[in-house]
């Protein structure tokens, strides 16, 4: 899953897709790079934005989502609003992403239940001006996989069918960062709930401190594009169904990667693997 921020403030990417034009250009982009669903959302969940109005944020992501819906891209539109879900909807959008999992708008559920689309239903404690100091678990593991089992079952009771519910833990959202590190060990706990899972910890605080001493500012976002490949490469080892990523390229790259060892011969069986895996025919400059 690509991610197109139509956002003038978001942590990652703040800005640089704010104008739907480049927006749609930078969809186009990620699609042409091998993502298989754009993630459209036009309200930047960093600690201390400002929420935007429904009508702005209408205005910015509508237009997306029409232009990209129209050439045959597979959207979610990223909100906490069912006004902006709807009408999104509408507009050609197939998944809801709400990263407040239906808790911030009541309407939600009905608006999603109604639709038939897929929920992403993600692990949220407050908006974002709260969300840090929310970050107190017993245990991260058991809490969130229950906190996320008792909105499976809210959800369900509103009237969403359970296999349209995909759960996600929420890096990055009341999560000090060994909570997300302790979340990703024991992600297999969270795809034992029995729904599809998505990852999204693309570009993240937690990543930017790698190797960065105590004390020092994280590195910036762009350089968190490795870990981001890391962390999904492992997030689908343990069973995820689908990875939030801004940059496309590295983490297809490693996932491609970890496949085609997944699919490698047997030790002592010397014959050409299947598809998708380079042979000597195909790479031959560096010796196959
Ligand atoms: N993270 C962000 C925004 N939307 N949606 C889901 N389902 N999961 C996430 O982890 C998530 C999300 C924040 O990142 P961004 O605004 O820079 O894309």
């Amino acid at each position: 899953m690509g991610v197109v921020n139509v956002t003038p403030d978001s942590f990652s990417d703040g800005g640089e897709w704010f104008e739907p034009s480049a927006a749609i250009a930078h969809g186009r982009e990620l699609l042409a790079q091998g993502a298989d669903v754009l993630d459209v959302g036009g309200e930047s969940t960093r600690p201390g934005a400002q929420r935007p109005s429904v009508e702005e944020e209408l205005r910015r992501v509508l237009p997306v989502i029409e232009a990209l819906a129209g050439e045959g891209a597979v959207l979610s539109v990223d909100t906490m609003r069912a006004a902006v879900a709807a009408q999104a909807l509408r507009a050609g959008a197939a998944i809801v992403n709400d990263v407040s999992g239906g808790l911030a708008d009541e309407e939600m559920a009905a608006v999603v239940a109604q639709s038939g689309a897929p929920f992403v239903v993600m692990h949220w404690r407050g908006h974002s001006a709260a969300m840090q100091s929310r970050a107190v678990y017993d245990d991260v593991v058991a809490d969130v996989c229950a906190e996320l089992t008792a909105r499976a079952r809210d959800l369900t009771a509103a009237g969403i069918e359970a296999d349209h519910l995909v759960l996600d833990p929420g890096f990055g959202f009341a999560k000090l960062a060994h909570h997300n590190w302790t979340l990703l060990r024991h992600l297999d706990r969270v795809v034992d709930l029995g729904h599809p899972v998505l990852v999204g910890t693309s570009r993240k605080t937690f990543l930017g401190r790698l190797g960065v001493p105590d004390g020092e500012p994280p590195r910036p976002p762009a350089q968190r594009d490795a870990a981001t490949a890391a962390t999904s490469v492992h997030a689908a080892r343990l069973g995820a169904w689908g990875v939030r990523v801004h940059h496309v390229p590295t983490t297809l790259d490693a996932l491609l990667a970890t496949a085609a060892i997944d699919r490698a011969p047997d030790a002592g069986i010397d014959r050409a693997p299947g598809a998708g895996i380079p042979t000597a025919a195909t790479s031959t400059t560096d010796g196959g």
